[in-house]
């Protein structure tokens, strides 16, 4: 059977925030007491207890987020619909397919964040304080997994840096090491001990400091799906997709260069850096191409997936380390 499937170039920029057309209705409400918009309601009537347990996502306003144009693409949008429904997730099993259990098991609220280690003072504090202190835009990025696919998103969210100014490290930090959550009731495929779980990455102090570095909390202008990493994630778009590691609850500030979790399950294929190379092959398939998700095109793959400009420079000096795997 033949299925028309429409290709991401067909697909027009502006289906990507199609929750724009909302945002004005949404600030306008916001803006009305609690008294006043029930008294709008039809009749004046007041919600069912069931709309009222689903509460209204605290961060909602801040999207969509004002883009930041300095950060463009050299190819369209993926499609909404291909990048929240094709997705890694290992904690809700291995296939592409989890953004349902992810959706019905995940839950954010509350979500807290421990950031400590080596700074001056250790601390916790709930996502939705957070983001509140931190400076929030949308940016378009390319994204490159080391399967040989990749996608490009309009992400939200802030730089890494607000986040490593607002953690004050010691001199002595050197590395940042970020973990999901562990819980194997919310993700069954936890209870699989195997796996190094938590799923845990890391980046040099550096390389959280560079602008590309950044934090997202929202995707298509709405808060960031729950398949997608929510309520925070990586987006560091010059490394394989394995980097970008999803639904964090800790940055450890250390001196000891962390090991993460695919390079404890798999240290002959996967390292720390792994910064994006098409001339450097995975032991098991080229790096050459990547498929464009939602089309059947391959396209090459770029050095630094194209974002030399701003991170080669991380590390020029650096001898004898494996920057590619
Ligand atoms: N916690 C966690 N983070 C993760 C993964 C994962 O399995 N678990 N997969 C990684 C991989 S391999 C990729 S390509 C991206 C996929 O992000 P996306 O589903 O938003 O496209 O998430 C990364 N972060
Ligand atoms: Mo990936």
């Amino acid at each position: 059977m033949l299925i028309k499937r429409p290709r991401g170039w067909e697909m027009p920029e502006r289906l990507a925030t199609p929750e724009a057309v909302y945002r004005d209705r949404r600030r306008f409400l916001a803006g009305l007491p609690a008294v006043a918009l029930a008294a709008s309601l039809p009749g004046g009537m007041l919600l069912p207890a069931a709309a009222r347990a689903a509460a209204p996502d605290p961060t909602a306003d801040l999207y969509p987020a004002k883009r930041n144009e300095k950060y463009v693409l050299d190819r369209p949008l993926t499609a909404e619909k291909h990048a929240t429904t094709y997705n890694n997730f290992y904690e809700f099993g291995t296939s592409k397919d989890i953004w349902k259990e992810a959706q019905e098991r995940l839950k954010i609220r509350p979500w807290t964040v421990a950031i400590d280690g080596m700074v001056e003072k250790p601390f916790s504090i709930g996502f939705d304080e957070l983001i509140r202190k931190m400076p929030v835009e949308e940016r378009l990025y390319r994204h490159r997994c080391v399967e040989a696919w990749s996608m490009a998103v309009p992400w939200s969210g802030f730089p890494m840096a607000a986040l490593v100014a607002l953690a004050k490290p010691l001199g002595s930090a050197k590395y940042i090491e970020m973990k999901t959550f562990l819980d194997p009731k919310v993700a069954p495929a936890q209870k699989q001990s195997w796996y190094p779980w938590p799923y845990t990455e890391g980046l040099t102090v550096a390389e959280a400091n560079n602008e590309l570095a950044f934090i997202a909390t929202g995707l298509y202008g709405k808060p960031i799906p729950h398949q997608n990493g929510a309520p925070l994630r990586l987006a560091v778009p010059w490394k394989y997709g394995f980097k970008s590691v999803k639904s964090i609850v800790s940055f450890t500030f250390t001196e000891k260069r962390p090991k993460s979790y695919w390079e404890v399950a798999q240290g002959a294929e996967y390292g720390f850096w792994a910064n994006v190379n098409p001339a450097v092959s995975h032991p098991r398939w080229s790096q050459a191409k990547e498929r464009v998700l939602g089309t059947s095109e391959q396209v090459p793959t770029q050095i630094w997936n194209g974002y030399g400009e701003f991170v080669a420079g991380l590390y020029a000096e650096m001898k004898g380390e494996k920057l590619f795997m």
